[in-house]
């Protein structure tokens, strides 16, 4: 049942308000000609950076059977991405759905989404950390930012990071299993202020980095907008350098476009004045050999 179009499972939370997850992940895959598969993990009002009191619906009773629809219909994937998860027990679960539909040997993509800024996020356990290091095994490509490599790696979370360091922290993730690693949020050390893209591809050997502009602001979701770029890019058939450099500028250009309006920065990046970027070829790149 192939079609022109390719197709994302899309495994991750559905948050209502707020732009993260799902609502993000949607828009922008769709924008890149690709179908995006949801399987949502779980159901929230809100994200939960910096919301309280959100309403958080586990849907981990109901992802089998979900699954077992989608085996009886014999459906194929590109790509199966996943985040967001809202248990421990939906790793084995998700492993298994990697299984059962690895015939087409979809690209695996793992946001191993646990926490930002050196903490866990609210519903995330240590159980669910030591959990991730199993499950990112399999995958082709993992996305952690700083503070989830730091808590996958048993490391502590500090403001800065050499650069021989963080190649080792790039080769150490690759030996858990995945073949390509791409850490988010680095810090940079010249200038204390920026931060840096940097990935590992354990096939060829070679590392990347793409510097990203500092811009004195947090927006939630941003992480889930990077990943998704990376999927639509690598699906489009591009290298990992270009998927890189595509996915910083989208997300530099998204924050960029939203820091100038005085709104809670917890409602996410202004992403639909933004999203048509997206169909543009790519125009000037920046990314870097690390040596
Ligand atoms: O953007 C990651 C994310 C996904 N889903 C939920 C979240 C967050 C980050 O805060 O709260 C529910």
């Amino acid at each position: 049942m192939r079609t022109p179009v390719k197709k994302v499972a899309a495994i991750h939370d559905l948050s209502g308000f707020g732009r993260a997850s799902l609502s993000v992940i949607i828009p922008i895959i769709s924008s890149m000609g690709i179908q995006v598969c949801p399987l949502p993990t779980a159901i929230l009002s809100t994200h939960t950076g910096g919301f309280e009191n959100y309403k958080f619906i586990d849907l981990s009773e109901h992802l089998e059977d979900y699954i077992d629809h989608w085996k009886r219909l014999n459906i194929s994937f590109d790509c199966i991405y996943s985040g967001f998860l809202g248990s421990p027990r939906q790793i084995d679960i998700i492993s298994r759905f990697h299984q059962d539909f690895s015939s087409d040997h979809p690209l695996i993509v793992i946001d191993p989404v646990m926490g930002d800024n050196g903490i866990l996020y609210q519903t995330m356990s240590q159980a669910m950390v030591e959990k991730m290091r199993t499950f990112i095994q399999g995958a082709d490509i993992i996305t952690p930012n700083f503070t989830e490599a730091a808590f996958l790696l048993e490391e502590e979370y500090r403001d800065h990071i050499s650069e021989k360091e963080a190649k080792r922290w790039l080769c150490r993730l690759a030996e858990m299993g995945p073949k390509t690693v791409i850490i988010t949020s680095v810090p940079d050390i010249p200038s204390r202020r920026n931060t840096e893209v940097i990935a590992f591809n354990s096939k060829d050997g070679r590392f990347w980095k793409v510097k990203c502009d500092y811009i004195p602001a947090f927006f939630p979701g941003t992480g889930d907008g990077f990943t998704s770029v990376i999927v639509g890019s690598m699906l489009q058939g591009d290298s990992l350098p270009i998927a890189l450099d595509r996915a910083v500028q989208f997300i530099s250009l998204a924050i960029r476009a939203s820091y100038g309006y005085n709104y809670p920065h917890r409602e996410g990046v202004l992403l639909e004045r933004v999203l048509d970027n997206l169909k543009a070829p790519v125009m000037v790149s920046s990314y870097e050999i690390l040596e």
